[in-house]
């Protein structure tokens, strides 16, 4: 079957090989929260500030070692070069406060995903689940104690970052989102941005090496109790990052329904050096359903590889649901993510460019409808195949596992 997908991929002068070669060199960050509902390993309790976990399927992670368990197992049968993204939250036996956070506390995660040969890992400072939100908010608080302890826990997450970078000789991202917004009519728009610019001209001011950890903002448009007004806004966020020279994410879940992220990567490609994902699916609200193989998803793996940004463009993953068995689905999210990027890469991109610039709309119409029904399938069973992973049977291990280990766990 192989043979044949290659032979009419050639035909229309696309290498499947090379699409091949090239997907096993492509890192997807892979996030931990998806395992315990985001719930970590801090004390902090369930996810707030505006993001929900919904659902009750049985066997979630309770503790350190159920969560790496479960890990290995769902990372044991998704393909590809993959990084951990974690958060603060899942530090291991702090018995300090998040401001006070070390890299020992994230060593024992180091040594785990050395072990089961990831490629690296990301971060992102924990700022919801906490004592010291203040009115929902962290980094815009004008409570200055408040705003001051978030922008110390900022710092610490910088230097593990760079404790991660250097641990695995790759960069670490170390992402900034804060719930801080208002559920109705605001009186005042301005200050809280400016209070939030000046946390995070402090954050950047600590002294950290730029080469190591890669400091992103995460916009948002509004999250649940927070519908009128959200501090860190795409407008806010994105001038932010061009004027310091940092880098901006693009949770696909936090813009309108009419607005697509696959069209916002080419815009910020053409001013920055590094443009960073959270690709999920927001199902009528920032839902964080499991990704699907679905149109914009491919419009988003395109973008990423026909602009020859797979060094650019930093993907990670970030949905949360707990209505169904937790680790498929980890696995099917990060599937299709890989699924995307190979479909992308067996575009023959040059010439769809080409057929653009010369005009030709009728044949790039005709050209494109024709590629959505070549033999695909074969060519990802090629790809799993060689990467040694699971084919279209994987789920027969994640029952195993069910019936094996999570069916034991006792809800908490
Ligand atoms: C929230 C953001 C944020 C979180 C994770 C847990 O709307 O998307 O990225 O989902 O950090
Ligand atoms: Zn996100």
């Amino acid at each position: 079957m192989y043979e044949y997908a290659k032979k009419a991929y050639t035909e229309y002068g696309v290498d499947a090989e090379a699409a091949i070669e090239k997907l096993k060199e492509i890192p997807v960050s892979i996030h931990c929260w998806q395992g315990d509902d985001v719930v970590g390993l801090d004390g902090g309790g369930a996810a707030s500030g505006g993001i929900q976990t919904t659902g009750n399927y049985f066997g979630r992670a309770r503790n350190f070692e159920e969560l790496k368990a479960d890990i290995q197992k769902a990372f044991s049968l998704i393909p590809g070069k993959k990084r951990l993204n974690l958060h603060a939250s899942y530090a291991v036996g702090a018995e300090v406060d998040r401001d006070r956070y070390e890299p020992k506390h994230f060593a024992p995660w180091v040594e785990f995903a050395k072990e089961i040969g990831l490629d690296g890992i990301d971060f992102n400072p924990t700022m919801f689940s906490h004592k010291n939100v203040k009115d929902g908010l962290t980094l815009s608080s004008p409570d200055e104690a408040i705003r001051k302890f978030w922008v110390r826990h900022c710092i610490a997450c910088l230097h593990i970052s760079e404790y991660f970078a250097d641990e695995f000789q790759k960069p670490s991202l170390m992402n900034i989102w804060i719930p801080d917004g208002l559920k109705d009519v605001p009186a005042d728009r301005l200050t809280p941005r400016l209070r939030l610019k000046e946390s995070l001209d402090e954050i950047l001011a600590c002294g950290y090496d730029r080469e190591k950890a890669i400091v992103a903002v995460e916009s948002k448009v509004f999250g649940i109790g927070v519908e009128s007004y959200t501090v860190g806004s795409n407008e806010f966020y994105q001038n932010y990052a061009a004027k310091n020279n940092i880098c901006c994410l693009l949770d696909n879940g936090h813009y309108h329904p009419q607005e697509y992220v696959s069209d916002k990567i080419p815009s910020l490609l053409a001013f920055y050096d590094k443009v960073a994902l959270h690709v999920t699916r927001g199902v009528r609200w920032d839902s964080d359903h499991v990704v699907l193989f679905e149109d914009e998803l491919k419009e988003i793996a395109k973008e990423v590889v026909r602009n020859d940004a797979t060094d650019k463009v930093l993907i990670g993953l970030d949905y949360f649901d707990a209505s169904i068995n937790r680790l498929a689905a980890w696995i099917v999210g990060a599937r299709n993510m890989q699924k995307a990027l190979l479909w992308a890469l067996l575009q023959p991109n040059a010439k769809l460019k080409a057929l653009q610039n010369e005009g030709n709309f009728t044949e790039l119409m005709v050209l494109q409808e024709e590629l959505k029904t070549l033999p695909f399938d074969a060519a990802w069973a090629e790809y799993l195949k060689r990467q040694k992973a699971a084919g279209a049977d994987w789920f027969n291990q994640v029952k195993e596992y069910e019936n094996k280990i999570l069916k034991n766990r006792k809800r908490v």
